[in-house]
C-alpha cells in the first residue's frame, strides 16, 4: 500500500474538526471521535494520504491544511445544502431506511437534487486532487452516487467504495425512488465494501432485480467492468487499545472513577446518541434488574456515554429528550440519597477516560437495533488484558457475526437483555475468562489494519 505513496479518502466529514480558541488565540483543530477516523487515523499517518471533505462549517472553502500528519482538502458546502444532503437525505432518507426503517424514512424531491449536486462537488474535487492512475477510497452512505460520477471525470483511477452502515434487504431498499440511481452510483468503483456478507447479498440480488445486472457471487458485470462487492468487516487497532489500556495515565483515571463509583459492580454503556443504538432497551432492561432486585442501587451502578450527535435532526432531539426522561424517571423511583442507578454523561470522553471506564465495566452493554459493525464492542474487548469482563451483544450488529463468544441477544425483546445481564454479572471467572480470551483473539488476528489491507489489494494496490 505504501509503494503508491498517496491514498485519496473521500467522506463527507473531514477527520478534523475547528475549535474555537479561549482568550483569543488562535482556533485549532483536532481529530474528531467517531467510527470512520478511529478505524483509518493508524493506517493514514503512516503513509502519504489526503483526506477530502467537509469542515464542519457551512461555506467554508478554505484552503487545503495539513494536521496530524494527513492533508486536508475541504469541500465548501452551505447552510441549505446541508439541509437537503445531510440532514435531509442521508439521515433522514437513507440513514432510518438502511438501518431496518426503525424510524420511518421521507423522500423528497428536493432532498435528493441537493444530494446529487453535492456528491457531483465531492466527485469533481477528487477528480482534481487524485494522481493519474491513482487510488481513491470513497466513504459511506452519504456520498454513494460519487463512485459513478468520478469514473465518469477520471476513468483512469481505480475507485473503491466502503459502505460502514448496514445495506438493507430488497423489500426496503426497493421503497427508494431513485433506487437504480443508487445502485448505478455505487456500480462506478471497481470494489466495494460492506460490513457483513448479508449486506453485500443484499446488493447483489438488488442489481440483478433493478439493473439486469449478470455475477458470479461476488464479481459483477456491468459495461464490460467488473466490479466486486463483498464484504471487508471493520475492525480497530487492538494493539493501540491493548497498549493503552496499560499506561499509567489510565489507570490513574480508572483509580479516580473507581473512588467514585465505590465497590459498586459496573455496568457500560457508550454510543453516539443515536435512536439505533438501543440505549433505551438496555435502559428498559436495567430498570427491570432494579424492579426485580437483582440490581440494587448500592450494589450495582450502569454508566451510559453518550456522545452529542446530528443535534439539528429532529428525531435525534426527540431521542435525546426521551432517552433522558426516561433515565430521570429510572434514577427518581429507584435512587437512593448518594447513590445514582444511571449515571448518564451526555458528551465525548477522552480516550484515556474512554479506555479507564471500558477497564471498569464488568458488563459491557451493546444493544443496537441495527448497527453496521459496532466498534466499541471490539473496544472493549481489546482493553480486557486479563480477560475479565462480559460482553452483551445485540445479534443485530455487525460485530455480532464475528464476536460469537459475546452473550448474544434480541434487543428487541427486554426479558433476553436484562437476563443477559444477569447472567453476566453472575458469570463464573473461568467462563468470562474463556469467552474474552477467545473474543481477543479474534479482534486480535483481525485488526482495523488487516481490514484496510485486504481492502487495498482488492483495489489491486
Ligand atoms: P458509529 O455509529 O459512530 O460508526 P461505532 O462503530 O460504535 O459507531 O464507533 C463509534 C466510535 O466513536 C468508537 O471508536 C468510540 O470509541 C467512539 N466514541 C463513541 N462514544 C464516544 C464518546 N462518548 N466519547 C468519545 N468517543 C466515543 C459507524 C457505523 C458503525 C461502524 C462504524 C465504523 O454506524 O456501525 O462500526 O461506522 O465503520
Amino acid at each position: 500500500m505504501s509503494e503508491r505513496g498517496d491514498i485519496l479518502i473521500v467522506s463527507n466529514r473531514l477527520p478534523v474538526h475547528r475549535v474555537r480558541a479561549e482568550n483569543g488565540g488562535a482556533d485549532r483543530w483536532e481529530t474528531s471521535p467517531g467510527g470512520l477516523v478511529s478505524a483509518l487515523k493508524p493506517i493514514l499517518q503512516t503513509v502519504g494520504s489526503t483526506w477530502i471533505g467537509w469542515t464542519g462549517v457551512d461555506d467554508d472553502d478554505r484552503a487545503p491544511f495539513e494536521h496530524d500528519g494527513i492533508r486536508n482538502h475541504p469541500v465548501a458546502i452551505s447552510g441549505e445544502e446541508m439541509r437537503g444532503y445531510y440532514e435531509g437525505f442521508s439521515n433522514r432518507t437513507i440513514w432510518p431506511l438502511y438501518h431496518d426503517a426503525i424510524r420511518p424514512a421521507e423522500y423528497h424531491r428536493s432532498w435528493w437534487r441537493i444530494y446529487t449536486a453535492v456528491n457531483q462537488r465531492f466527485a469533481q474535487a477528487a477528480a482534481e486532487c487524485a494522481k493519474p492512475g491513482g487510488l481513491v477510497w470513497v466513504h459511506d452512505y452519504q456520498l454513494q452516487l460519487v463512485p459513478e460520477m468520478l469514473r465518469a471525470l477520471r476513468p483512469d483511477l481505480r475507485i473503491g467504495f466502503f459502505l460502514h452502515i448496514p445495506f438493507p434487504p430488497q423489500e426496503l431498499f426497493a421503497q427508494l425512488p431513485w433506487r437504480r440511481h443508487l445502485l448505478r452510483g455505487l456500480l462506478g468503483a471497481d470494489v466495494i465494501g460492506f460490513q457483513t456478507r448479508v449486506a453485500s447479498e443484499n446488493f447483489v440480488q438488488l442489481c440483478r432485480r433493478f439493473l439486469n445486472i449478470r455475477d458470479r457471487g461476488t464479481e459483477l458485470q456491468i459495461e464490460g467492468r467488473s466490479v466486486i462487492a463483498r464484504a471487508f468487516p471493520i475492525s480497530i487497532d487492538f494493539g493501540h487499545f491493548d497498549a493503552m489500556a496499560g499506561t499509567e495515565a489510565v489507570a490513574e483515571q480508572a483509580r479516580m472513577v473507581r473512588a467514585r463509583l465505590g465497590d459498586r459492580r459496573m455496568i457500560l454503556g457508550v454510543d453516539r446518541l443515536d435512536y439505533t443504538k438501543g440505549i433505551d432497551i438496555r435502559m428498559r432492561a436495567f430498570q427491570d434488574l432494579l424492579h426485580t432486585g437483582e440490581c440494587r442501587p448500592d450494589d450495582t451502578v450502569f454508566v451510559q456515554v453518550a456522545v452529542p450527535s446530528r443535534e439539528k435532526v429532529e428525531e435525534y432531539q426527540e431521542l435525546r429528550s426521551n432517552i433522558e426522561e426516561m433515565i430521570g424517571r429510572i434514577n427518581g423511583k429507584y435512587g437512593q440519597v448518594g447513590r445514582t442507578p444511571i449515571q448518564y454523561l451526555h458528551r465525548g470522553v477522552s480516550q484515556d477516560e474512554l479506555v479507564a471506564l471500558y477497564l471498569l465495566a464488568d458488563v459491557m452493554a451493546v444493544t443496537p437495533a441495527r448497527d453496521g459493525m459496532n466498534l466499541v464492542a471490539k473496544e472493549y474487548v481489546a482493553c480486557r488484558r486479563d480477560d475479565t469482563g462480559v460482553l452483551v451483544l445485540s445479534e443485530f450488529t455487525g460485530a455480532a457475526h464475528e464476536l460469537t463468544d459475546a452473550l448474544l441477544v434480541n434487543p428487541h425483546d427486554v426479558d433476553d437483555v436484562a437476563g443477559a445481564i444477569k447472567i453476566a454479572l453472575q458469570m463464573k471467572p473461568d467462563e468470562a475468562a474463556r469467552r474474552m480470551h477467545s473474543l481477543r483473539e479474534v479482534v486480535r488476528q483481525n485488526d482495523v489494519h488487516r481490514w484496510a489491507r485486504s481492502f487495498y489489494e482488492e483495489l489491486g494496490a
